[in-house]
């Protein structure tokens, strides 16, 4: 039995929700808020980093969302999400490092620096410090503190944006070689890539593929799977879609400002 504990929007959890889809793999859903509940003491045995996505099947947890793809793949092979060449394999690995290492934490800057800003306001400094507190990565509590207070003029949105651009450069230059991230066949590179563009788009952001049109046909083609919509469109909730289309102030102009001194 597989089970996940995942949140609507998280971009680690479509990962893992793209990926049961893509595998066809029927799934048990704990959805969580992340508004506390992912420090409750029995999750923090399950995933002592307080995030989602966690995968349980049967008696064996895996967490990080870089590793459960790989890990989904490796017990359940068919259809086969990996390329068989050592080479288009190291464009796979070399994909959720960029993701893992700079882009995760890039996404969350920018989501809270707009779309969850006025959430984190509301709160109140006292009741954000609160919850900060508890989160074990004081780099992620950093940003949210940062974006909070400062909005888009926070400074870390600067690298933010800059290693979002090397995403979708990495993603146009792949577009040369075929039409997936590894090569000819859709693979986790695809999947691990797919939800922090979507963010881009629901941020209202989309723009910044203007000049990419190997991305964007990407994204349609990623669109057009039936995982998208298993994964995505089947889950996210209106509530969830009017956050992202309602927040103010828009981001572009600010954004625009900030790509032209990169
Ligand atoms: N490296 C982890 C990062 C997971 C992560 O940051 N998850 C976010 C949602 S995308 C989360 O649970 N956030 C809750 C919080 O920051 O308190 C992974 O890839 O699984």
């Amino acid at each position: 039995m597989l089970t996940l504990y995942h949140g609507r929007t998280s971009v680690c959890a479509i990962k893992a929700r793209i990926m049961l889809a893509e595998k066809g793999l029927e799934w048990n859903g704990k959805l969580m808020t992340l508004r506390g509940d992912q420090f409750d003491p029995e999750y923090l045995k399950l995933n002592p980093n307080a995030v989602v996505p966690t995968l349980v099947h049967d008696d064996k947890v895996i967490i990080e969302s870089a590793v459960i793809p790989y890990y989904l793949n490796d017990a359940f092979p068919n259809p086969p999400l990996m390329p068989v060449s050592a080479h288009e394999r190291s464009k796979v690995y070399m994909m959720n490092k960029l993701i893992d290492e700079y882009v995760h934490n890039a996404c969350t800057t920018l989501t809270f620096a707009t779309a969850n800003r006025a959430r984190m306001q509301k709160m109140g400094k006292e009741a954000l410090e609160d919850q900060l507190a508890k989160t074990p990565s004081p780099a992620r509590a950093e940003i949210k503190r940062q974006v909070a207070e400062k909005g888009l003029d926070a400074p870390l949105v600067v690298d933010a944006l800059k290693h979002h651009v090397k995403l979708l450069k990495v993603i146009e230059d792949a577009m040369k070689g075929g039409p997936y991230v590894a090569g000819n066949a859709y693979s986790i590179a695809d999947i691990a890539a797919t939800p922090y563009i979507w963010r881009l788009q629901q941020l209202r952001l989309a723009r910044i593929w203007d000049h990419r049109p190997g991305v964007a046909a990407w994204f349609e083609r990623m669109q057009q799977r039936p995982s998208f919509d298993q994964a995505i469109n089947k889950v996210v909730t209106q509530e969830d879609f009017d956050v992202y289309r309602n927040f103010q102030p828009d981001p572009w102009p600010r954004v625009q400002e900030i790509l032209t001194t990169l």
